[in-house]
């Protein structure tokens, strides 16, 4: 029975440090201490020795028991930490691994014009409306100057919703300048940025729906030398300090006198270039002082108070900036086009 405990014991060790996993290791657990376990099975024959014999043999067996307890708790840590370095080695992260790219969406050239413009109007203390595009004929021609009979109210050139031609989509902002004239307290300082529709084939330099940005400025004393001195911090703004302008007459149905606002070609300094098509000068802007009928129809006396204002229209300060050929590549949505801003 001796040689038979210390085979147990021989064999139980060196099979428990040749265990790879927890589950093999329970599996020689009960094959050597389990109920019906080697070692189990030499005590049941205890019973067959002599008094002398058994309390010497218990004490042998007892002793080989806790040997293979204390070498089964053994292996079982070393198995349990050497599961764990696995572990670790497995779900390691490698921070040094660079990380997929998010995609961040681009502004698109129309909004940052748009944002450009309203920031340099606004540091000049102006104020930015909104308005509706389904507009009143009313607002945008007869409070403009532009009656029944009016070319540019010929039904061919604009969208009406109706047939007796009272609701349409706008074919300017001005009507928002209407509105600030019957709503606001005076002195106004506006600008009024939004869409516009026109009845136009749609081209390298035409579309039915542009942008426009128009302002307008009323208070007492306001004369056309305030009209040439914010235009020109504007173009200065636009296209840099130092920027030459020219004011030619022009004609309006709403301003009086008006005028067209260039600038010399910022390219070729006015010698003629590709960019001022050998102009020298480069169309900037309508404006003019608020026509004293326009003001007198909202209630404004033009014998007290004047008034300038102006339009620019969006898309063409856009595509001058970013050097864009043809208006149809704003409008499309090509994010081959629209990445690159
Ligand atoms: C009121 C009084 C006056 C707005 C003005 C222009 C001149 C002008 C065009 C430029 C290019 C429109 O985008 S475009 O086609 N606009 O030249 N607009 S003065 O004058 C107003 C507006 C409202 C009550």
């Amino acid at each position: 029975m001796k040689e038979q405990l210390a085979k147990i014991k021989a064999d139980a060790v060196s099979a428990f440090q040749s265990a790879t996993d927890a589950a093999g290791l329970e599996a020689l657990r009960v094959k050597y201490l389990g109920k019906k376990g080697e070692l189990t099975a030499v005590l049941k024959m205890m019973g067959k020795l002599s008094p002398e014999e058994r309390p010497v043999m218990g004490q042998l067996a007892n002793d080989v028991r806790a040997a293979l307890e204390g070498a089964l708790e053994d292996c079982s840590k070393k198995l349990e930490a050497a599961a764990l370095e696995q572990r670790l080695k497995d779900e390691a992260l490698d921070v040094t691994i660079p990380g997929k790219q998010a995609v961040i969406g681009h502004q698109h050239p129309m909004n940052i014009a748009l944002e450009e413009m309203k920031d340099i109007f606004i540091g000049m203390g102006f104020t930015v409306m909104d308005g509706p595009e389904v507009e009143l004929a009313e607002l945008n021609f007869d409070r403009l100057n532009a009656e029944e009979g009016h070319p540019s109210r010929d039904w061919s050139d604009t969208f009406y919703f109706d047939t007796d031609s009272r609701v349409m989509l706008r074919s300017q902002t001005s009507p928002m300048q209407v509105r600030a004239m019957d709503t606001m307290p005076l002195p106004i300082r506006i600008v009024a940025p939004g869409r516009v529709y026109r009845k136009d084939e749609v081209d390298a330099t035409h579309s039915p729906m542009f942008h426009q940005v128009e302002g307008m400025v009323i208070d007492k004393g306001v004369t056309m030398a305030d009209l040439k001195g914010t235009l020109n911090a504007v173009a200065e703004k636009l296209f840099g300090e130092g920027t030459v302008t020219r004011f030619r007459p022009h004609h309006f149905p709403f301003t009086e006198p008006s005028c067209e606002m260039d600038i010399q070609c910022h390219k070729c300094g006015g010698a003629g270039c590709p960019t001022c098509k050998g102009e020298g000068w480069i169309e900037l802007l309508g404006a003019g002082m608020v026509h004293p009928r326009v003001l007198e129809m909202s209630g404004i006396d033009p014998e007290v108070y004047s008034g300038w204002a102006f339009g620019i229209g969006l898309e063409r300060t856009a595509l001058r900036r970013f050097k864009i050929d043809d208006l149809r590549l704003i409008f499309e949505n090509d994010v081959r086009f629209l990445e690159q801003f």
